[in-house]
């Protein structure tokens, strides 16, 4: 397989996201997209604004902005906050776009020329106040399951549990705050989700490369049994419910649900991708009939993400009966807790993607984020742990290398990679290590096994110091001056290697310390061995004294971050 498709989970459009959402789903997939480019496959990683709503229209009605004005706004915001951390999408698309629309029309279509769709009278929300229904959250209340007194009508942000809006107990519009609410029938579409109980099971059984965490999410779900669930909704925004352009009859006010649109997006934006002139034959992506059988899909998620790509999305795909692509790997990953407790917008608590890029440039908070990412179980932030890792992994062990070798060389050989002395004994014990160590962190990489990746690549940073160690060529200079050289040759030769194996982690500072020597690290592929590596630079080679990579982080900086930012 040479082609990999990857997608992250599509981030809501209702502002900027925090650093759980980022090292939830888009993070760990542009890490994967980036070792997979470097690794020379054909890679397309996509991502897009999720538009559709309530989230979307309850947020616009705050702003006191129409929803259309809003989401574009919010659109492009979210698109540059992505671009400065470094997310390296071939397309970042909106749910909202015409490709989506008419995708969604048609996988509907097809899910009731297949017998998976029926209208059904429902009992639904009315807000007497408000004067329309309350679908999903614009109605809150007491969680029944778990009796917490802020759930959403549609889920519950305390036990995660997917909720229908008439379960809440003590409900109230999240419009008006009233409570003058009744329960009065009205039509909507059903997926018949019952009906391909036993065709999801099958496919889930098929997925054996699935990580732990989604096989348990998915297995949950299988098991407790699918629902059949309604994906119309009383809304203004969102796809229109039409069929061949037309209007259904009593469907004429509403809309189809988010959740039902939002995973056509991934398709839709490989259709987007295709007419904003960034690629072609976007099809060829998706239908196993155009070509599509040799791709790989892999799909990054938070936990809460899981349900809804392992059983409802392959239920619109699978139901359809075409022969689109499913996914291959779902990679989930647990939530990433503010000092242990929620980020929350609206209380200002947590840091949020652009205030991280205010205090510090993205590579500093991708490291930590994905040194520590929440996979085998939730994971906490503490501003303090960050400012020790990357004092401690970035400033410490990676940049003082650099900084180390590239100074002491300039200073005894000039600006350029010495040609004198050959390697010996030493460097073969280096090559060695280094071979078994830049193994594990492939490895690593390909289970998407991201804190140990970035164990195995720290180890990496810390042989190329043990080595300077070892072999001193400051002391060497004196005694053996071709000695030195031939150690400097590999240090420098180090920084280059070193580069490669970080940029999926630290592209930023990965191009400038390519960019010491000239490389540009777009054209560079993953080594083929240590060896080659420490062979790359001919001797020669000019290079310019790069800055230094990492600035510490002081207490006093933590401090204020501490008041700023509601840390507890
Ligand atoms: N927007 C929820 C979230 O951001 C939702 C994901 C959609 S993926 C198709 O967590
Ligand atoms: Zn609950």
């Amino acid at each position: 397989m040479s082609r990999i498709l990857i997608t992250s989970a599509l981030p809501y459009i209702n502002g900027v996201k925090h650093l759980g959402n980022l090292v939830g789903s888009m993070l760990p997939a542009d890490v994967f997209a980036r070792f997979k480019r470097a690794q020379g496959f054909d890679v397309l990683f996509l991502c897009a604004t999720d538009e559709h709503g309530t989230p979307a229209e309850l947020a616009a009605r705050a702003a006191g902005q129409s929803v259309e004005r809003y989401c574009a706004e919010q659109h492009e915001i979210q698109k540059k906050a992505c671009a400065e951390f470094g997310l390296s999408f071939d397309h970042f698309g909106r749910s909202s776009n015409p490709q989506n629309e008419r995708l969604t029309q048609h996988f509907a279509a097809a899910l009731e020329k297949n017998g998976l769709i029926e209208e059904r009278v429902d009992r639904q929300i009315y807000s007497i106040d408000d004067q329309r229904f309350l679908p999903d959250r614009y109605v809150e209340g007491t969680c029944p399951h778990c009796a917490y007194d802020k759930a959403r009508g549609d889920q519950c942000d305390n036990c995660g549990k997917l909720l229908d809006p008439i379960e809440l107990k003590n409900p109230y519009s999240s419009i008006s705050g009233s409570r003058n609410l009744e329960v009065r029938e009205t039509k909507h579409l059903y997926l018949l989700q019952s009906k391909m109980q036993q065709a999801i099971a099958d496919w889930v059984a098929s997925k054996p490369e699935w990580p732990a965490l989604t096989k348990a999410i998915a297995g949950k779900w299988i098991k407790e049994g699918l629902q059949d669930r309604s994906i119309t909704r009383d809304l203004y925004w969102g796809v229109p419910v039409e069929i061949d352009g037309r209007p259904r009859p009593g469907f004429e006010a509403k809309v189809f649900y988010v959740w039902f649109d939002a995973p056509i997006e991934y398709i839709a934006c490989t259709e987007e991708w295709e007419a904003a002139g960034k690629g072609r034959n976007w099809r060829s992506w998706w239908r196993l009939d155009e070509g599509a059988g040799d791709v790989r899909y892999v799909q990054f998620m938070g936990k809460d993400n899981v349900a809804f790509h392992a059983v409802s999305f392959p239920v619109t795909i699978l139901g359809s009966k075409e022969p689109w692509k499913t996914v291959d790997t779902l990679k989930s990953l647990n939530w990433l807790t503010w000092y242990g407790g929620k980020f929350s917008t609206s209380e200002r608590r947590g840091v949020f993607m652009d205030q991280a890029l205010e205090l510090l440039p993205a590579d500093y908070w991708r490291w930590h984020l994905m040194a520590n990412a929440p996979e085998s179980d939730d994971a906490s932030f503490t501003l303090e742990h960050f400012a020790s890792v990357v004092n401690k992994d970035l400033a410490d062990v990676l940049g003082n290398f650099v900084n180390r070798i590239t100074r002491f060389c300039a200073s005894k050989f000039g600006e350029q990679v010495p040609g004198e002395g050959a390697y010996g004994a030493v460097e073969a014990k280096l090559i060695a290590d280094l071979d078994a160590k830049i193994a594990a962190y492939a490895a690593a990489l390909e289970a998407m096994e991201f804190r140990k990746a970035c164990a195995e690549l720290r180890g990496v940073w810390v042989a190329g110091n043990e080595y300077l160690q070892i072999a001193a060529p400051w002391t060497a200079f004196k005694s053996d001056p071709d000695r030195a050289a031939a150690s400097v040759r590999a240090g420098l030769n180090l920084i280059a290697l070193f580069a490669v194996l970080s940029a999926p982690f630290i592209p930023a500072t990965a191009a400038k310390m390519a960019a010491v020597f000239g490389i540009d690290l777009a054209k560079e592929r993953w080594p083929a061995s240590a060896q080659a590596a420490l062979e790359r630079l001919t001797p020669g080679t000019a290079f310019t004294l790069p800055e230094v990579l990492f600035k510490k982080i002081e207490d006093e900086q933590v401090a204020a971050w501490r008041v700023n930012f509601g840390a507890e």
